[in-house]
């Protein structure tokens, strides 16, 4: 008898495949009714396999009594409750490192892209305004520059590392000094931002983190100050974000998350000093394939009775 699980949102074809083969896969996100569909068959539910950022809600949680386990297909905990977990004994478990080096990529990415008005060049071509001889205003240079990075895990190693051929000047805020690390540490937010030219948010998001970034650091910053989020919206007071962006009170963002996703601040859409993505700083083939990969041996150790390969708790 294959076990069923609920798959919450999509994973690439060759991993449902796969996910199919060796389970009654339930697809929470096709559903036209997704509450029937955990009413009917939530009592035969045994796994989970769910993304980072969507995790599993407290609703469908309490709709799978049966539930054993739940496979993130990302390295963010923060949308899984993890006390109700353990309470329940229900293991969960993660993709750590497969994702990292995209992740660290994305986040550089970002950092040029807004720094060097990319997305804004694009669309000064596409428009015929360079035909036309229009003027475009000048970048911002990032070789030297100061990088403040806000979390310096696994994710924010890989920024810092690929930081150091620009000969950036790393510094860094965690919670505590990160041990094997040469960065300057620096123990807060905003004494790191008012040292920092690029401030790159690469800390786990949860009640820890939530809203560690708002109006001080943004003004500690300052109006030639960029601000790169690879991590989390919640981590970030996005209302500050937002206003300090419209009054040009720090130079300009590259995000790939937000608080409400995904929702974007319309406020946003028409500023030429932020660079948008829609959370995909994973979202390559070879990860995405790692990941799942990962996302299936998780769920087949479990179901096989053997030790899981990348469990959280
Ligand atoms: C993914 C993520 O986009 O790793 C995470 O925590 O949020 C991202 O890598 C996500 O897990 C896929 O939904």
């Amino acid at each position: 008898m294959k076990p069923d699980i609920l798959l919450i949102e999509p994973m690439m074809a060759t991993i449902e495949q796969s996910l199919d083969q060796n389970y009654v896969v339930h697809r929470f996100f096709t559903s036209s009714d997704p509450m029937r569909l955990l009413n009917d068959v939530g009592g035969r539910i045994r796994g989970i396999a769910t993304g980072g950022g969507a995790g599993v809600s407290p609703a469908i949680f309490d709709a799978l009594p049966k539930l054993e386990i739940i496979a993130i297909n990302g390295v963010g905990t923060d949308a899984v409750d993890l006390n109700k977990a353990k309470a329940r004994g229900v293991r969960v478990t993660t993709t750590p490192n497969v994702l990292t080096d995209d992740v660290a990529d994305l986040g550089i990415a970002l950092l040029l892209a807004v720094s060097r008005g990319l997305c804004v060049g694009d669309r000064f071509v596409r428009d015929g305004h360079w035909a036309r001889q229009a003027a475009l205003p000048l970048a911002r240079k990032i070789t030297g520059k100061r990088l403040g990075i806000f979390g310096m895990g696994r994710i924010g190693r890989a920024i810092a590392r690929r930081a150091e051929p620009f000969d950036m000047k790393i510094a860094y805020t965690d919670l505590n000094p990160v041990a094997d690390v040469s960065y300057d540490f620096v123990p807060d937010a905003i004494a790191l931002a008012s040292r920092s030219d690029f401030f790159v948010i690469a800390a786990a998001g949860g009640p820890q983190s939530k809203s560690a970034i708002g109006h001080r650091v943004f003004e500690a910053l300052g109006p030639d100050g960029f601000v790169v989020n690879v991590a989390r919206g919640s981590v970030v007071d996005e209302e500050a974000l937002v206003s300090a962006l419209v009054e040009r009170r720090i130079a300009g963002a590259g995000l790939d998350v937000f608080a409400d996703e995904p929702n974007v601040p319309s406020a946003l859409l028409g500023l030429d000093n932020v660079v948008l993505q829609p959370h995909r700083a994973s979202a390559t083939i070879e990860t995405r394939i790692a990941m799942g990969e990962l996302v299936l041996a998780n769920l087949a150790a479990h179901f096989a009775g053997v030790p899981l390969k990348t469990p959280v708790i």
